[in-house]
């Protein structure tokens, strides 16, 4: 038996992300495409019948073809229809190019992807069709570096700063302190948003918690809203909205017409949240 043939075994555990140590999600691995370390983290992705191509960082699930579009979509237009007129934007991580495709769909003026690890942007080309035409259009600079870094270099600023990380460990880590924030809003033009992930509201409420405290600590305005993400732990996902002057609910635009699961509506209800993450951030 080849290896391959091993990899693809219905009960291999490379499909698998534990949420906890008794339970997590599983795919069975129609194909493995890429299995590689990088300098930074473990890279996988693998096809799945229902799901497509899957990419995981360290065992972790960052994105699928087919549910890419509740996180990317979420992360993406709430500040867009918010912010009063968007022209240059920065996405921190999200090496994939699934939030810089939602970017591009507004008529801005530049987008800055920047991405510490080449590998993962090498490997959703071949793998994620929506990346390559992004990287190509004229508004869009790719730049390889630690985020942490280059904010704290750059003297670009920015109307939007959206951060695509991964969870807080690993390379991912620093994207996660209040540091990291405090240097983000010298980024920021007036009237500047910034929106984040910050995790599970059901696994990971405690460091969700901690963040608003220090955020709150940092801007005027820290609105946490949430999504669903069928593959991601809990299959709902909470993220911030910072600001010191735009208000989330208070909505400029339209988003642009052919998404699958943003609208105004849900913008609206997406800030509301249920009584355990309520009372937790009160
Ligand atoms: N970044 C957030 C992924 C978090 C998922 N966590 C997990 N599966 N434990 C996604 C990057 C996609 N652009």
């Amino acid at each position: 038996m080849t290896k391959n043939k091993s990899i693809k075994r219905t009960d291999s555990p490379e499909g698998r992300e534990y949420h906890t140590p008794s339970a997590g999600i599983f795919f069975k691995i129609k194909n493995l495409l890429y299995r590689q370390n990088s300098p930074y983290q473990k890279i996988e992705v693998f096809k799945n019948e229902y799901f497509g191509n899957v990419l995981l960082l360290d065992g972790l699930v960052q994105t699928t073809e087919r549910d890419e579009f509740f996180y990317h979509e979420m992360l993406v237009h709430p500040a867009l229809v918010a912010h009063p007129a968007p022209q240059n934007l920065l996405v921190v991580g999200g090496g994939d190019g699934g939030a810089l495709k939602e970017v591009l769909r507004f008529p801005v003026k530049y987008v800055c992807l920047v991405e510490i690890d080449p590998q993962v942007i090498e490997v959703s080309k071949r793998y994620f069709p929506w990346l390559l035409p992004c990287l190509k259009d004229q508004r869009t600079e790719l730049i390889i570096a630690d985020g942490r870094k280059f904010i704290e270099e750059t003297d670009k600023r920015f109307d939007i700063i959206l951060v695509d990380s991964s969870d807080p460990v690993g390379p991912s880590a620093s994207l996660h302190q209040k540091r990291f924030y405090k240097k983000l809003k010298n980024c920021l033009n007036r009237n500047g948003i910034v929106v984040a992930q910050v995790g599970s509201p059901f696994f990971h409420l405690e460091s969700i918690k901690q963040i608003s405290t220090s955020l709150k600590e940092l801007f005027k305005i820290v609105s946490f809203y949430i999504s669903p993400v069928p593959t991601y732990p809990g299959g709902s996902w909470c993220f911030v909205f910072l600001s010191d002057g735009i208000h989330p609910l208070h909505t400029r635009r339209d988003p642009p017409s052919g998404l699958n699961y943003f609208n105004l509506d849900i913008h609206r209800s997406a800030f509301s949240l249920p009584n355990f993450l309520k009372e937790k951030l009160e």
